[in-house]
């Protein structure tokens, strides 16, 4: 009998089950954007990439593409689930790589900040916020991986205003991510499940001469929070990494935002090309394959954008 040397080289297939993604961060901070913009951005690695192709599709298998792009930015009315599935195939003869199934909840960033707030009790059991903050905290429980929002932008709020999800300061973020992380670490029990955070230090398009990897970001910008998530790094189950994003991204190799403040959206539409969009999504994944691919046979996701 012929034995198998090696293994088969076809063992390439998508990890079984849905990955729930939660969004966390204020109003405003740029979630709904992000997720939207991420379509548009692996339209960027197709042409760039030799060997991989990335896709998006709806809950009813149809592509989900970002031709055409607006002038205005996305529809932000509610908090909704997306459905959508993330497929990674080798161009050389269209195998899937592998496939993850995406839940990705994104609510109002009122409900998601106040995720693990005691001062959330003063709320009367029965309000509807009171049942959309039950609803995010269930969302924050069921997902193996967390997108945390920085909005850059921040200073442009004072004074911030907690209670209608508006935070403005330093301060503010580093309590109320305290409060997260808090939550977070109780849940773990005496499980071994990890939980990953990905803190995007977002809309870094409108500070274009802070040119730094994100670390160094939040060491400037978020000094107090920075300190917050180093400490719980690594402990309760929590893994995390910072990255910083721009949903509207710049203008040809230029440090120049393409975003107009007067409609809120892209200046130029059609040189839409967002950056660091997919980084968060690709280390998620990556976390998740590690297991999963061979290690003999490594699949790098394309590196984070410099700039
Ligand atoms: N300059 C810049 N502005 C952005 C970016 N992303 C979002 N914005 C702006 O921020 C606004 C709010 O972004 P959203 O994505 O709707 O914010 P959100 O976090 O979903 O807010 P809530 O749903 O209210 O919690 C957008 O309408 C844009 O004007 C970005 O990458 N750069
Ligand atoms: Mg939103």
């Amino acid at each position: 009998m012929k034995s198998f040397r090696g293994r088969p080289k076809q063992i390439l297939a998508p990890p079984p089950g849905e990955l729930d993604i939660a969004l966390w961060g204020p109003t405003g901070a740029g979630k709904t954007c992000l997720v939207y913009a991420l379509a548009k951005e692996l339209e960027y690695y197709n042409r760039t990439s030799a060997t991989f192709h990335y896709d998006l599709f709806d809950s009813r298998g149809a592509p989900i593409l970002r031709d055409g792009a607006s002038d205005q930015p996305p529809a932000n009315d509610e908090a909704k689930d997306d459905v959508i599935q993330f497929v990674r195939t080798l161009k050389a003869n269209g195998a899937t790589v592998v496939a993850h199934d995406l839940n990705i909840h994104d609510d109002r960033g009122l409900n998601a900040i106040r995720v693990g707030d005691t001062a959330s009790d003063s709320v009367s059991v029965g309000t509807t916020w009171d049942r959309h903050l039950r609803t995010a905290e269930a969302n924050m429980t069921d997902s193996v991986a967390i997108l945390a929002f920085l909005d850059i932008d921040y200073e442009r709020l004072r004074p911030s205003a907690p209670e209608l999800g508006l935070l403005a300061t330093d301060s503010d973020y580093s309590g109320r991510i305290t409060n997260l992380l808090d939550y977070l670490a109780a849940l773990r029990g005496p499980s071994d499940l990890k939980k990953y955070l990905a803190v995007c230090v977002a809309k870094v398009d409108l500070r274009p001469n802070l040119r730094r990897n994100a670390e160094q970001l939040m060491k400037i910008v978020f000094p107090k929070t920075n300190a917050v998530l180093d400490k719980y790094n690594n402990k309760h189950g929590l893994i995390i990494e910072k990255f910083q994003t721009s949903a509207v991204g710049f203008l040809g190799n230029g440090d120049r935002a393409n975003f107009n403040p007067d409609t809120g959206w892209l200046s130029q539409p059609n040189a839409w090309r967002p950056f660091n969009t997919a980084a968060p999504f690709f280390w998620i994944f990556q976390e998740m394959e590690k297991d999963f691919l061979r290690a003999d046979e490594p699949r790098p996701y394309p590196p984070l954008q410099r700039r």
